[in-house]
């Protein structure tokens, strides 16, 4: 069997993020955690762009924008929808993370989703520095992989 192993060297890799600022204290620390891992794995500061949305909703639209270019090895989209500061909670999840699929299967880049979707602040707060890290293995992980098959 030939398997491929996860790799997370992300040497050379060039990352998009799309940041919602929405609930924009915990986007903040979403972007801290991301960056600063993105950064241990390997990858050089210049070769991160960050671009910025007014919401979840509009996240998808511009990540798909990002795919396009075929400047990116793999795309983060950060941000997050709370339930207690929504009346539209499952539109706003459900559809933003409907688009960050529907991207990543259109255009063939991978995308890691770091959207919380949470019930409350104190949720939110306590699952940002483990979302903003994960997000940026799962991009360099993915990013490697499909360059592998
Ligand atoms: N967008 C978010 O990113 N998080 C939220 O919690 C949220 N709430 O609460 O509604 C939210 N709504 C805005 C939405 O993403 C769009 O920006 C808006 O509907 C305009 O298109």
């Amino acid at each position: 069997m030939n398997k491929i192993s996860p790799n997370l060297d992300g040497t050379g890799k060039k990352i998009g993020i799309v940041l919602s600022r929405f609930n924009d204290n915990i986007g903040a620390g979403l972007l801290q955690a991301c960056e600063q891992e993105l950064l241990k794995l390997g990858v050089k500061a210049e070769d991160i762009t960050l671009a910025t949305v007014p919401g979840a909703l509009e996240t998808p639209l511009v990540l798909q924008h990002m795919a396009l270019t075929e400047a990116y090895d793999a795309l983060i989209a950060l941000g997050a929808i709370i339930r207690g500061e929504t009346y539209h909670f499952e539109v706003v999840s459900n559809e933003s993370a409907r688009g960050i699929s529907e991207v990543q299967r259109d255009t063939g880049v991978p995308v890691a989703n770091a959207i919380l979707t949470t019930e409350d602040d104190e949720q939110a707060e306590a699952r940002v520095a483990v979302k903003g890290a994960e997000a940026a293995q799962v991009a360099i992980e993915m990013a490697n992989l499909v360059n592998t098959l």
